[in-house]
C-alpha cells in the first residue's frame, strides 16, 4: 500500500477521499486554490499546499503546480476525483512519466473512451448494442443526410469529445440538420478545442442507467448493479437510485454482463462506470464509459457495503481485489439527492454565500457525504454541489419515506437550495411510480420553476 498520495481536487470528493486514506493510514497532501484555503478538506488533510488563484486553469487544471508539489511532497499517487483533470489522458501520462501512479484506468483507455465515437465503434465491433447511426465522424452535410435517410428521423448531431450534453443538437428533418450540423460543430469547436461529431438515431423517451464496475491490475472484474440516473435537469443529475425502478431482473442481468464485457474489452483497470441509454421497451444501448469515480458513487456504496475509493486506491497499489463477483451483495434500495446551493423555485439559479446553519439529518439509513460546516462560505468559481444525501431502506417504498424525514431535518439557511425541490419530487405521483423519463423536469419544471408547487399528488 501506498504511505502517501496527492489529492487533485476540492470540496466534497476531496474530503471523500481523505476518509478512505485515513482508514487505510496512508498520509494525504491536498492541493488548493486560494479560494479553498478555509475548506474542511484543507483542515482535515496531513499537508495541503496551495497552488494558484481562485480560477480552475491557475489551480486545479495547472498540471506544472500539480506535479510539483507531488514531487516536493513525496507522494507516491495522486486520486484526481472526478471533474478537473478525472479524464484527462495527457495528465495520466504524465503522471507516468514522473513515476507517479495515477489512481485511475491508463492514459490510453480514457484517451479511447474519451472519444465518443471511436469508443461506441469498437463496442459495437465486439457486439455490444450501440445507437444506430454514423460509423464515425461525420463532416459534411451529404454524409449526414445519407446517415439521417438510413435511420430515419429525428436523429441527434453529438460532438465526439463531447459530454455533459454540450455539442448537443437534435434534428427532424433534412433542413433542420444541416443547420444542427453547424451549431454542433461550432459548439463542440468552442466547448472542446475540436468541431467533430457523429450522428445517431434520437431515442425520444430514454432512462439513464449506468452500471459500476471494478477491476484490478490482475484480471478481475467485478461489477455493482445499475444505477438510475434519470431525474436530470440540463444534463445535471439530481437524483441517483438502485436498484432502478424500470429494471427487471431478466434486464438487470443483461445489463450487468454487457457492462463487465465492455471493461474487459479494453482491459479496463480501476473504477469505471458503463453508461447506458434505456428505451421504452426495455432495449439498451452502450453510450460511453466514465472512467472515474463518479459523484453518485455513495449509492453503489451503500447497496453493497463496498467503498469504492479504498478499493481504487488498493487496486492503484497493485493488490488483488478481496472479493469475487459471487460475494458482492446488493441489498434492498438506495437513492442520494444532490443538495446544490441552487434555488429550484427559481429556475436553479445558483445561490453562493455563507452558510449561516447547516445542520445535516441522521438516523436510521442516512448518510451525508459533504465538505459544508456551518460558517462555510461557498465559493463563486466552483459548482454549486455543497452536500449528497443518501439514504438507504429495506425497499424503495422505505426509502421515500426516509428520505422525506432526512430532506426535512436538513437545515441550511443563508443560501437557496435544491431540497425544495427534492421534497416535491418526492411526492410526484410519476416518481413515486419511477415512469420517468430524461425529459421529466425540463418539461414540467420549465422555464423559471413554472410547474414548481402545482403538481399533481397522489
Ligand atoms: C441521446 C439521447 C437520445 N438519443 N442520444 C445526453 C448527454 C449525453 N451523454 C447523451 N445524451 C443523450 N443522448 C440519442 N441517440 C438523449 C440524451 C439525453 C439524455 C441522456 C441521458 C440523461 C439525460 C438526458 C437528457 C437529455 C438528452
Amino acid at each position: 500500500m501506498f504511505q502517501k498520495i496527492l489529492i487533485a481536487n476540492r470540496g466534497e470528493v476531496a474530503l471523500r477521499i481523505i476518509r478512505a486514506c485515513k482508514e487505510l493510514s496512508v498520509k494525504t497532501v491536498l492541493v488548493h486554490s486560494e479560494a479553498d484555503a478555509y475548506s474542511l478538506p484543507v483542515r482535515l488533510a496531513d499537508e495541503a499546499i496551495c497552488i494558484g488563484p481562485a480560477e480552475s486553469r491557475e489551480s486545479y487544471l495547472n498540471i506544472p503546480s500539480i506535479i510539483s508539489a507531488a514531487e516536493i511532497t513525496d507522494v507516491e499517487a495522486i486520486h484526481p476525483g472526478y471533474g478537473f483533470l478525472a479524464e484527462d489522458a495527457h495528465f495520466a501520462e504524465i503522471c507516468r512519466s514522473c513515476n507517479i501512479e495515477f489512481i485511475g484506468p491508463t492514459p490510453e483507455v480514457i484517451f479511447m473512451m474519451g472519444d465518443k465515437s471511436a469508443a461506441k465503434k469498437k463496442m459495437s465491433e465486439i457486439g455490444i448494442p450501440v445507437i444506430p447511426g454514423s460509423p464515425g465522424r461525420v463532416s459534411t452535410k451529404e454524409e449526414a443526410l445519407e446517415i439521417a435517410k438510413e435511420v430515419g428521423y429525428p436523429v441527434i448531431v453529438k460532438a465526439v469529445f463531447g459530454g455533459g450534453g454540450r455539442g448537443m443538437r437534435v434534428a427532424h428533418n433534412d433542413i433542420s440538420l444541416a443547420s444542427a450540423m453547424m451549431t454542433a460543430k461550432s459548439e463542440a469547436e468552442k466547448a472542446f478545442g475540436n468541431g467533430d461529431v457523429y450522428i445517431e438515431k434520437f431515442v425520444e423517451s430514454p432512462r439513464h442507467i449506468e452500471v459500476q464496475i471494478l477491476a484490478d491490475q490482475h484480471g478481475n472484474f467485478v461489477h455493482f448493479g445499475e444505477r438510475d440516473c434519470t431525474v436530470q435537469r440540463r444534463h445535471q443529475k439530481l437524483v441517483e437510485e438502485s436498484p432502478s425502478p424500470m429494471v427487471d431482473d431478466k434486464l438487470r442481468e443483461k445489463l450487468r454482463k454487457t457492462s463487465v464485457d465492455v471493461a474487459r474489452a479494453v482491459q479496463y483497470v480501476n473504477a469505471g462506470t458503463v453508461e447506458f441509454l434505456m428505451d421504452k421497451d426495455g432495449t439498451f444501448y452502450f453510450m460511453e464509459m466514465n472512467t472515474r469515480i463518479q459523484v453518485e458513487h455513495p449509492v453503489t456504496e451503500m447497496i453493497s457495503g463496498i467503498d469504492l475509493v479504498k478499493e481504487q486506491i488498493r487496486i492503484a497499489s497493485g493488490e488483488r481485489l478481496s472479493f469475487s463477483q459471487a460475494d458482492v451483495r446488493l441489498e434492498g434500495a438506495v437513492m442520494e439527492c444532490r443538495i446544490n446551493a441552487e434555488d429550484s423555485a427559481n429556475g436553479f439559479m445558483p445561490s453562493p454565500g455563507k452558510l449561516t446553519e447547516f445542520i445535516v439529518p441522521a438516523g436510521p439509513g442516512v448518510r451525508v457525504d459533504s465538505h459544508c460546516y456551518t460558517g462555510y462560505t461557498i465559493p463563486t468559481q466552483y459548482d454549486s454541489l455543497i452536500a449528497k444525501l443518501i439514504v438507504s431502506g429495506k425497499d424503495r417504498a422505505e426509502v421515500l419515506m426516509r428520505m422525506k424525514r432526512a430532506l426535512d431535518e436538513f437545515i441550511i439557511s443563508g443560501v437557496k437550495t435544491t431540497i425544495p425541490f427534492h421534497r416535491e419530487l418526492m411526492d410526484m405521483f410519476q416518481f413515486k411510480k419511477g415512469e420517468i423519463d430524461t425529459n421529466f423536469i425540463d418539461n414540467i419544471w420549465g422555464e423559471k420553476g413554472v410547474g414548481f408547487g402545482s403538481q399533481k399528488k397522489s
